[in-house]
């Protein structure tokens, strides 16, 4: 592989140079959300996009991307992303907040659980061992730059086995994380 760079488009949240595009659906992830909106499963709306560079999964190499998650709630819980831990579970993450303000939800096996704020110029650090997800407390699209090593793989089975400890709500006005 040889050097090279890519463009992010912040507000539109695009890179212009693509390896994987992944798209979320509320259909598709609604499992996460502890109640079900009828009127989401007609609309089926895009919960969140993964833009991930053009990088193979090799150990050495690191991989990098940009999410874009959308801003909206299933009944009042806000949207969010699956999760997980990484199948290589000694590998970390660095994600940077470029966009919209929400929080990374961190949790070890131990059961350790830490709610981190992210926000544009804002570096959230997931040491190696702990789960993430990331919620969209906002009214705009929260985006965010991610690097990780390229082999670390992503382990989504143990979550949807073992959930995240508090979910994140808009109730009375404000944001509760319970
Ligand atoms: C991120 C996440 C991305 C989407 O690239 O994969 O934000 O979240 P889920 O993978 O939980 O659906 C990352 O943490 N990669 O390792
Ligand atoms: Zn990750």
């Amino acid at each position: 592989m040889k050097p090279f760079n890519v463009f992010f488009d912040v507000l539109e949240g695009k890179m212009n140079l693509l390896g994987n595009k992944t798209v979320r659906r509320y259909n598709d992830i609604k499992g996460i959300f502890c109640e079900i909106d009828p009127k989401l499963e007609k609309e089926n709306p895009v919960i969140y996009e993964v833009f991930e560079a053009p990088i193979t999964e090799k150990e050495g190499d690191l991989m990098f991307l940009i999410t874009v998650l959308y801003p909206g709630k299933v009944k009042n819980e806000f949207f969010m992303t699956k999760g997980h831990y990484h199948v290589i579970e000694n590998t970390a993450e660095i994600y940077l907040g470029l966009r919209g303000n929400g929080l990374v939800l961190c949790q070890t096996r131990e059961g350790d659980f830490e709610p981190i704020e992210i926000s544009p110029n804002k570096v959230v650090y997931i040491p190696p061992y702990w789960a993430h997800r990331t919620v969209n407390t906002s009214s705009e699209p929260l985006v965010f730059f991610g690097v990780y090593p390229a082999h670390a793989g992503h382990d989504y089975k143990s979550v949807e086995l073992e959930g995240f400890k508090k979910r994140v709500f808009f109730e009375n006005g404000g944001i509760h994380i319970k």
